[in-house]
């Protein structure tokens, strides 16, 4: 058997010699829009989006791929003071980022003037980020009141001190190109790691628990949407149709009641919204059926966390 991957190989040598790629950390508070900023640059949707901090739970890696450039994005959990090991677990895999980065692309929410919180993020990538270069994008400008404006970009852009600041909106996309070039311009010259039509990294199957999750954050409030983990217990590709099987863990029977609602009325809904982004996914119908179970304060365990995917040990770098 040989060496060299042959596919690989011809991956690499269309790279023309001006060629640039990279690793660009995407971190900042809990729902300031990183995983948005992401889902808009691919062109689609490939990470968890909700209104409620705290929707992404690991690192996830976008992949884009211009003619002359490769940039891997990651998406990462928001930092945050943890509360329970998978908090701490999702600071730790946003912190993991910072060290493997080119560049670290800092969001903060423009649309609210700096407080404690955006010091925080800047102590830590003061500790972490040794030469790596930051780049801050000023998100949400779309809901910035016109009479704040220049006030809160001072503002932000004297917290953090970046290389270069950018006011954009990730929702509209307005500001994004421009951020993109700068990205890429501070990239270093390299080959094309990924086929040109890979997106990410992960596999159908994540994409389904995270699209079934990604309800629960939407239609679920207070502490059930973060107590809530998505396992796929099976998944099965048929010729015209793919049929899923998942699980949705909660901490205790009370959030279990609410997580099902009156009638099921619930878990009907997150599971019928779930398949039908599934079926644009997969342009094929899909048959999902969920069901909800208890495992006691799975936050606190690391042993539970990693059955469910968050595998403390082995994502550690
Ligand atoms: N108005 C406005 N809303 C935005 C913009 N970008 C993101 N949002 C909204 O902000 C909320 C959070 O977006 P996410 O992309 O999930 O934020 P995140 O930073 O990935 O959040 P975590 O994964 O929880 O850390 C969602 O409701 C988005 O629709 C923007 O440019 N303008
Ligand atoms: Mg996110």
């Amino acid at each position: 058997m040989s060496d060299i991957d042959p596919e690989l190989d011809s991956v690499f040598e269309e790279t023309p010699s001006d060629h640039r790629s990279g690793m660009v950390a995407v971190v900042g508070r809990p729902n300031v829009g990183k995983s948005t900023l992401i889902n808009r640059i691919l062109g689609q949707k490939i990470a968890a989006v909700s209104p409620k901090p705290q929707t992404t739970r690991k690192r996830q890696l976008g992949i884009y791929t211009g003619e002359h450039v490769q940039i891997l994005f990651i998406d990462t959990p928001g930092l945050h003071l943890p509360r329970h090991k998978l908090g701490e677990y999702m600071v730790k895999h946003a912190e993991s980022a910072l060290k493997d980065a080119d560049v670290i692309l800092l969001l903060h929410d423009v649309s609210q003037p700096p407080d404690r919180g955006d010091e925080h993020i800047v102590e830590t990538l003061t500790r972490l980020r040794g030469d790596t270069p930051v780049l801050l994008a000023l998100n949400k400008a779309d809901v910035l009141d016109a009479d704040k404006k220049d006030r809160y970009v001072a503002a932000h852009i004297e917290t953090v001190k970046p290389a270069q600041a950018f006011l954009i909106s990730a929702l509209t996309g307005d500001g994004v190109d421009l951020l993109l070039q700068e990205l890429i311009a501070r990239l270093p010259f390299g080959p094309r790691y990924y086929p040109a039509e890979q997106v990410s990294e992960v596999n159908m199957r994540f994409i389904a628990a995270e699209t079934i999750r990604e309800k629960v954050m939407l239609y679920t409030e207070e502490e059930i949407p973060h107590a809530t983990a998505v396992e796929i217990d099976s998944y099965r590709e048929l010729p015209d149709q793919t049929v899923i099987s998942g699980i949705l863990y909660v901490e205790r029977d009370s959030q279990k009641g609410i997580l099902i609602g009156k009638g099921g009325s619930m878990i009907k809904r997150i599971g019928m919204e779930a398949r039908q982004d599934l079926e644009a996914m997969t342009k094929t119908q899909v048959h999902l059926d969920l069901r909800v179970k208890v495992l006691q304060n799975w936050r606190k365990d690391a042993r539970l966390m990693q059955r469910l995917g968050y595998n403390v040990a082995a994502d550690e770098r």
